[in-house]
């Protein structure tokens, strides 16, 4: 092999991110441990050479100064940060971390140990070996619930199905509505697909969503609901569609059930109904449904946003039914797309261990950390309590619901906490050991989609920094300490990439990298429906049979409707609170790096300037905003691109970035949305005050 150390040279990789998109990337290496640019694959029929700008800086985060280097033990203060920690070797912290497991096992049982996780990598192995490690030990399971629990049981219940028009024919369509989702913000690439079908066809843009967000900016006509209430929208388009002849009866009794108790029970779910609940006029809710109704092409995307609440299956699954009643999924150009993850059978059990796993151990859901932590016997049963936390991808101090208890449980004494991470997050700064983890260009993986239809297979592009080692071999370094048996953790995470593809019938590794991307899009029928939806009867139900979606299935409304189960503005807490995600973090990922941070500035409120004026609150000056859970002060933007009574705050800044130190999950509940779990992220009532 010739020496490329010093080439610069282009390569292909994916991004990793908890992101719709996965674009596939192509990395500017300069040598064995530097990169430079990183930009957009051209030739990737999705990603068509667009990736956000802040992917595109990504040499800031992965060469920047606070990467953590070396496995740490603290010795200070939890809470404190770098400094109350002191440097020690991989066997010694391997050593500490393997025995605390040990010791909580051996006193309360297995279930005492929770390993926790989630996705800030979205590659397999990296992401998913952790559940080899929990299987094999019985360590109590994660329920997981803070991203799609809600979304995924709102589409199932009517398409019995995880996927839905390709992504790329938004560019054929005449019509796309974007619906509870900002693409500009969360998904870059939609954007460029839809900007195609403007140029080509003079496509309209419809968005949902309840403030003028950068999307709603760009849009034709933007729906300004009052958050928690496109249920009730889509009912009232449905009606329209029904009385004024647009529904095509010819589909309904070919594809759906159900369709005769639908128009009956839409009787009464007129757009003046929905008018008095989403805050829109009459004559704005009649406009989208003949326009919808009447755009054969009609491309609905479905986002994630407006399942955040405690009504969020039940809003997903109105939605959903739209293009069912017109049979818009007949056309290119038509249907519908929320997640695209079930086109892609792949066979995880090497990864996931899903051969070792005990059913019977504990299930604890995840965005329930705060009240599991602190001793919630709803969540812990009979079980005992959690003594040992293992936590791989994710930041709960910040992104979970009712902070102020996730913070009670990371403080307890008793509690043993290892955190791997790249850089000193607010969870790791709370933890006993923190271990060193390489970014996606330091190791291996394999990358499925939720929003188009590739499969990336990718290889590290430089050299891990430090002593940074990857999640799978940290797992596997752990298992032999704990004993744990499974071939998985004798194998290297390209093996297991390899293996894994074979054993789903794809081609192997190294061909998949080489060809840069694998696309399993499924062909027009099967994509759109059109040999049938995913029940056994192959049709779209319009009475979904709720228990197949969740233990908690008695609440759900028998047919598409506004369920009234959102935490509802009241006399004491007159506002509704969305906390819809910033444009140039991901999460709480790129907070730390400082395009992204300068560009953001600083945690803000928006707020109608009628309810500044109300209030006494001035733009720039700052306003806390309250319920019974907490109270958290931010700065006040004024702005007129939403309803009075409601309220933004784009999220999720580090509590840190707040004036008190608590930030906006604090005022966010974990109570678990039906039918099962979830949590509201943008249904909170709170009250606003002004404050100096
Ligand atoms: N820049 C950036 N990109 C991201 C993320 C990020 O934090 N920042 N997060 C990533 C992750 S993990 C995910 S899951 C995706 C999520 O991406 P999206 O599908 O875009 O979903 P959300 O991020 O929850 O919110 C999107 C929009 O929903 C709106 N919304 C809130 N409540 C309602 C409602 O009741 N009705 C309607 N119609 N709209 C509502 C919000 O105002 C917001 O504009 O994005 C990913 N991409
Ligand atoms: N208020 C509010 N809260 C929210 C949301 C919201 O819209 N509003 N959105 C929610 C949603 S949709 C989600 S999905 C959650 C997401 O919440 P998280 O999954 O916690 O996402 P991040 O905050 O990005 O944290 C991921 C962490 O993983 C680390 N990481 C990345 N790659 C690796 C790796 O290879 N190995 C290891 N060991 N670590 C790695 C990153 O450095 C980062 O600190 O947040 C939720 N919280
Ligand atoms: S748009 Fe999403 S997937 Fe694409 S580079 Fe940005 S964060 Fe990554
Ligand atoms: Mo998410």
């Amino acid at each position: 092999m010739p020496d490329d150390s010093k080439l610069r040279e282009w390569r292909n990789s994916a991004c990793p991110h908890d992101c719709p998109s996965t674009c596939a990337l192509e990395v500017e290496r300069l040598d064995d441990h530097r990169i430079g640019k990183v930009r957009g694959a051209a030739g990737n029929g999705y990603t068509a050479g667009v990736i956000c700008a802040k992917v595109s800086r990504y040499a800031e985060r992965v060469h920047h100064p606070d990467r953590l280097t070396r496995p740490l033990k603290r010795v200070g203060a939890k809470g404190q940060g770098r400094d109350a920690f002191v440097e020690i070797g991989w066997d010694e912290a391997l050593d500490i971390i393997a025995d605390a497991m040990k010791r909580a096992a051996a006193k309360d049982g297995s279930e005492a140990v929770w390993p926790y996780f989630y996705a800030g990598t979205m590659g397999l192995v990296q992401r998913d070996g952790i559940e080899r490690l929990r299987h094999s030990m019985r360590y109590s399971r994660q329920l997981s619930t803070i991203c799609n629990a809600l979304s995924d049981a709102g589409w199932f219940a009517g398409a019995g199905a995880k996927w839905g028009s390709d992504p790329r024919e938004m560019a054929e369509a005449d019509l796309i509505v974007m619906w509870g989702g900002n693409p500009v913000a969360t998904q870059v690439n939609v954007m460029a697909h839809i900007a195609r079908a403007r140029k080509s066809r003079g496509a309209k843009l419809v968005v949902i969503d309840p403030y003028r967000t950068g999307t709603a900016e760009q849009a034709d006509v933007h729906l300004c609901v009052r958050p928690g209430t496109d249920g009730a929208l889509a009912c009232a388009v449905m009606h329209v569609l029904f009385k004024e002849g647009m529904a095509d009866r010819a589909y309904l009794a070919q594809y759906t059930r159900d369709a005769d108790r639908l128009e009956a029970h839409l009787q009464t779910r007129t757009p003046q109904w929905a008018s008095a609940i989403t805050g829109l006029s009459v004559e704005a809710i009649v406009d989208f449904a003949r326009l919808y109704g009447r755009t054969k092409r009609a491309y609905l995307r479905l986002g994630y946003g407006f399942t955040r609440s405690r009504n969020g299956s039940a809003q997903m699954f109105a939605a959903s039914c739209l293009p069912a009643v017109t049979g818009a999924w007949k056309y290119k150009g038509g249907g519908a797309l929320y997640g695209m993850s079930g086109i892609y059978q792949l066979d995880r059990a090497l990864i996931e261990g899903a051969d070792v796993v005990d059913k019977s151990t504990r299930l604890l859901d995840q965005s329930r950390i705060g009240p599991i932590l602190t001793g919630d016997k709803r969540d812990l049963g009979k079980g005992p309590p959690i003594t040992a936390l293992f936590i791989q991808n994710t930041n709960p101090m910040v992104v979970c619901p009712e902070h102020l208890k996730v913070r009670d449980g990371f403080r307890r004494d008793d509690l043993f906490v290892c955190v791997h991470e790249q850089f000193m997050t607010e969870t790791a700064a709370m933890a006993d050991i923190v271990l060193p983890a390489t970014t996606f260009l330091e190791h291996d993986d394999i990358y499925t989609s939720g929003g188009h239809t590739h499969l990336h297979i990718t290889k590290k592009v430089i050299e891990p920094l430090g002593d940074c080692r990857s999640n799978h071999e940290v797992i596997c370094a752990l298992a032999k300490r704990l004993g744990a048996q499974h071939r998985g953790f004798g194998m290297t995470a390209w093996e297991i990439v390899d293996q894994t593809l074979k054993a789903s019938g794809l081609p192997d590794a190294e061909t998949a990298h080489r060809m840069g991307w694998v696309d399993l899009a499924p062909d027009f029928r099967t994509a759109h429906f059109l040999d049938g939806f995913g029940y056994e009867d192959k049709r779209f139900h319009f009475a979904p049979d709720w228990k197949r979606w969740g233990l908690d299935h008695a609440r759900m409304p028998e047919l598409p409707d506004h369920m009234e189960s959102i935490e509802q503005a009241d006399a004491e807490h007159p506002f509704r609170l969305v906390t819809a995600p910033a444009r140039q973090f991901l999460n709480t990922s790129f907070t730390e790096t400082p395009g992204s941070r300068a560009r953001e500035v600083r945690p803000a409120a928006k707020i109608h300037p009628k309810d500044c004026a109300r209030l006494g609150l001035v733009e720039g000056g700052l306003v806390r905003i309250g319920n019974r859970r907490a109270s958290v002060v931010v700065h006040v933007q004024e702005f007129d691109g939403l309803q009075p009574g409601v309220v933004v705050v784009e999220s999720v800044w580090p509590n840190g970035a707040f004036r008190d130190g608590v930030g906006i999950n604090a005022l966010v509940g974990a109570d678990a949305a039906p039918p099962k779990g979830g949590a509201a992220f943008h249904d909170t009532a709170v009250w606003l005050k002004q404050t100096n």
